[in-house]
């Protein structure tokens, strides 16, 4: 039996990579009875059939799993971000590097399209929050040899709002790639959703990294997260104040004698990711208790 990483996952085949050639797999009968879906990214056993073809036989255990994007076993999250059209949203990525904190996965913030918007607000915001914050560009090239440093031997997972420009920027990281890209509807500001599946690549430089199609605030909100009482660990730059507030059981939201609230003040939490943290808050307060299928 071999051994190897799906790479990924379409119209019933795993393609799967044992770090020389790449085997169209099906899976076993036996693990669609375990109820366990392959997932892109899955270090997984296969029998080669002689033909390139071959069957899936075991999925070896995960050091994590994500739904949107589909992908396990990731070491970083690269959240890709832009201040020029398709805007991002500081929300979606303050939810998506949420799940990412709550899952024990690192995220990096990357901030494309600099050629054209500087970026120097979000940029501002996430170094403050605590994360690597890089600017980039894929038009330009600059930024992507710091990029190339970040997920350097290691599995990244590129994700980010359609259009963004992740593709771009994996085309950029390595010049035998030409994955397709598309074009920005100016009159709604938003991608065109071009990438349609997850995929990982073998960068030249050794990094894995996995392209993704964009998310929509539609899937983010469909995005499993934690129990609200575990929200405020999932936002990095509280830790310090946590403990520290008035009553025991503040959910930091407009309560006296906050301590978060008054990092807030001071400057020294930004003032965008609480009022995410609020908006994620009441989500998740709107969320009957029984309803809450806590996924891993
Ligand atoms: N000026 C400029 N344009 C860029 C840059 N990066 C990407 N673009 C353009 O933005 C558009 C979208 O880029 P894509 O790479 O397809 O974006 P994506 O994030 O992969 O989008 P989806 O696959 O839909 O999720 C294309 O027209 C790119 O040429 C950049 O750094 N500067
Ligand atoms: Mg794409
Ligand atoms: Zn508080």
């Amino acid at each position: 039996m071999a051994e190897g990483v799906i790479m990924k996952a379409l119209s019933g085949f795993y393609y799967v990579d044992d770090g020389s050639t790449t085997t169209a797999c099906r899976g076993r009968g036996k693990l669609r009875l375990e109820n366990t879906t392959p997932l892109v990214g899955d270090r997984v056993r296969f029998t080669p059939l002689g033909d390139g073809s071959g069957a899936l036989e075991e999925i070896l255990p995960r050091k994590n799993q994500f739904y949107r994007p589909a992908v396990a076993n990731i070491d970083q999250l690269v959240i890709m971000a832009s201040e020029a059209i398709p805007v991002t949203d500081p929300f979606l990525i303050d939810r998506v590097a949420a799940i990412a904190e709550h899952k024990g996965c690192e995220c990096v913030i990357c901030i494309n399209k600099c050629d054209l918007a500087s970026g120097e607000t979000l940029e501002q915001i996430y170094a403050a929050a605590g994360f690597p914050t890089l600017r980039v560009s894929a038009k330009t090239g600059e930024g992507l040899e710091a990029l190339k440093e970040l997920i350097s031997g290691k599995v990244s997972c590129f994700t980010g709002n359609s259009g963004v420009g992740k593709s771009s920027i994996l085309n950029g990281l390595d010049p035998n790639f030409s994955l397709a890209t598309g074009d920005v509807s100016q009159k709604l500001g938003r991608g065109k959703h071009t990438t349609r599946h997850v995929e990982l690549h073998r960068l030249s430089c050794g990094a894995l990294v996995a392209d993704t199609p964009g998310f929509s605030s539609f899937d983010v909100d469909r995005m499993e997260l934690c129990q609200k009482e575990e929200l405020q660990d999932c936002f990095r730059e509280f830790r310090p104040y946590l403990g520290k507030c008035r009553f025991l059981d503040c959910a930091h939201g407009k309560e006296k004698g906050c301590a978060v609230l008054q990092a807030v003040e001071e400057g020294i939490i930004p003032r965008t990711r609480h009022e995410s943290y609020v908006r994620l808050y009441q989500q998740l307060q709107a969320v009957p208790d029984w309803k809450r299928k806590k996924k891993s």
